[in-house]
């Protein structure tokens, strides 16, 4: 099996919000995911019109952001802004409600026993985020909480003790909850402020210790959840939008703030990528491949790496009766802020069909879409394409010939602790074996440069669509539950071992591949 690029970037991915914990410990304030319950778990009940029963029970399971309003107390699906309330609905976290968030996988206290196992491994770059309000509790704040800094400190320093690179994500589904709800934080414009001071502190802060930035997660998945992604608690298209537009000002003012004080900074754009196959060989689904396409993902990496707003968005906007609130030099600042990578996260492909009246559906990140009966799915129901990976990787070098990071990528899978303190996950092994494989042939038939590949979450945390710390990505298992109970031991699963060889040799290993 041919090798992968030299000093090519293996490691793990995280969150935060979704592994960290301690979130009010060290001065830290809550966050837009503190207010986030565990799927299947809240006292309220939440109901979802105009979905079939067989999907209505999918929705009950997935994360809720509980409210007040007044003195009601209520929730709304995290991920579907239809079922926000209209008016007057606080964000805030409720009682008798848990919120996994609290202590998710206790990374805060576990940092070094856990960077140890991914040394073991031999990780060459951990992809990581800050969390803003363990900095900036509000996120209003003039000075930054020294505590928050100088927690990071020691995770990179740790990192950097074996030689491992830190790929940093400066907003990865939180922002500081006062923000959210002062002013629904990114459809508010006074956000790009907050969120400037916050990276002008890190950067300079970290300067000596990460080169590799990535400033919004996910950026595109906005359109599933105001909310979980930008604060916004509101199904209002405008606001939407408008939130979407701060934030690409606020990554271009901050590339380019880096690009002219920090010459070694590399800052990429991160795009939730699940490109399209038309559903049939009727041009309007091809048609139907393009719109979707463009309009659910290339507008964001256009904006980002390209450096203008493209037409097809303008006019999309034009007959919504959108207006993007473009001020001042905005437009010349987009221009100038330009990335110098991609990274994305794969997690499956999608079906474009013109018309999706009587077609089969099926879970996907964060939303349900069109089931491709050529493909196998997870237990979450979440499909599975490893060619889809090769080709999204040659659309997306095709458009943009950036360099390419794959930062998460992974298999959500219920695994058994044995009594003998094993977990066997084959399954895991498996996806990741086929995906690494088409992987390897992106880059070296079709020559797509792509640097980096750090599976999602790469030790057990909480899910960031269901809350649950059931659904399990890791090579290290966490031994807690869904309610949080557990000893919180770190325990290797077998795929813990198969990754290891997979760094030290390169690639997938020949022993490996003959299982093939
Ligand atoms: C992505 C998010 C991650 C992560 C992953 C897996 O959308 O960037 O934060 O959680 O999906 O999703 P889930 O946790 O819902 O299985």
């Amino acid at each position: 099996m041919a090798k992968f690029p030299k000093n090519f970037l293996w490691g793990g991915a995280t969150a935060a919000n979704q592994v960290e914990g301690a979130a009010l410990e060290g001065g830290k304030g809550l966050s837009t995911a503190d207010v986030q319950t565990c799927g299947g778990m809240s006292r309220f009940t939440v109901e979802l019109p105009g979905v079939p029963p067989q999907y209505a029970e999918y929705f009950k399971k997935m994360r809720y952001v509980t409210y007040r309003m007044g003195e009601k107390e209520g929730a709304a699906i995290a991920l579907k802004s239809v079922t926000y309330p209209k008016d007057g609905a606080v964000p805030a976290q409720v009682e008798n409600e848990y919120y996994p968030t609290m202590k998710a996988s206790d990374f805060y206290h576990h940092y070094k026993e856990d960077i140890a196992l991914f040394a073991e491994m031999g990780f060459k770059c951990y992809r990581m985020s800050i969390a803003w309000s363990r900095i900036y509790p509000t996120g209003q704040e003039m000075t930054p909480n020294e505590e928050g800094l100088t927690f990071y400190d020691a995770v990179f320093d740790e990192c950097r003790k074996y030689g491992i690179e830190p790929i940093v994500t400066l907003s990865h589904y939180e922002t500081p909850l006062a923000l959210a709800t002062a002013w629904n934080a990114w459809a508010d414009r006074r956000t790009i402020d907050c969120f400037e001071r916050y990276v002008h502190t890190v950067f300079e802060r970290y300067k000596d210790k990460v080169k590799y930035w990535l400033t919004f997660n996910e950026i595109n998945a906005i359109v599933h959840s105001g909310f979980m992604t930008a604060g916004v608690f509101s199904d209002d298209p405008q606001l939407i939008e408008q939130a979407a537009y701060h934030q690409m000002v606020a990554s271009a003012r901050v590339t380019a703030y880096a690009h002219r004080h920090y010459p070694q900074f590399k800052i990429g754009c991160m795009i939730s990528y699940a490109p399209p196959y038309p559903h049939t060989c009727n041009p309007e689904d091809g048609l139907e491949s393009v719109r979707s396409f463009d309009v659910f993902t290339n507008y964001y990496g256009d904006v980002m790496v390209r450096g203008y707003l493209p037409e097809y968005k303008l006019r999309s906007l034009e007959r919504r009766g959108i207006i993007l609130p473009v001020q001042g030099d905005d437009l010349k600042e987009l221009q100038q802020g330009t990335v110098d990578f991609v990274a994305i996260s794969y997690y499956q492909t999608s079906i474009a069909a013109a018309s999706t009246e009587g077609l089969k559906t099926t879970e996907a990140n964060l939303t349900r879409q069109v089931a491709n009966p050529y493909l196998k799915a997870s237990e979450w129901g979440w499909q599975i394409d490893p060619v889809g990976l090769r080709y999204g990787l040659n659309l997306l070098y095709d458009r943009y010939h950036k360099p390419i990071i794959i930062v998460e990528n992974g298999l959500g899978a219920k695994d058994v602790l044995e009594t003998d303190e094993t977990v066997h996950d084959p399954y895991r092994i498996d996806y990741l074996h086929q995906h690494i494989a088409e992987l390897e042939k992106a880059i070296n038939i079709d020559g797509v440069d792509v640097f980096g590949y750090t599976p999602w979450g790469c030790i057990d945390l909480v899910s960031c669509s269901t809350g649950q710390m059931s659904k399990r990505y890791g090579f290290i298992y966490v031994d807690a539950d869904d309610a949080g109970n557990g000893s919180y031991a770190r325990i290797r699963k077998d795929s813990f071992y198969w990754y290891k060889q997979v760094i030290a040799n390169n690639g997938l290993p020949d022993d490996t591949d003959s299982q093939k």
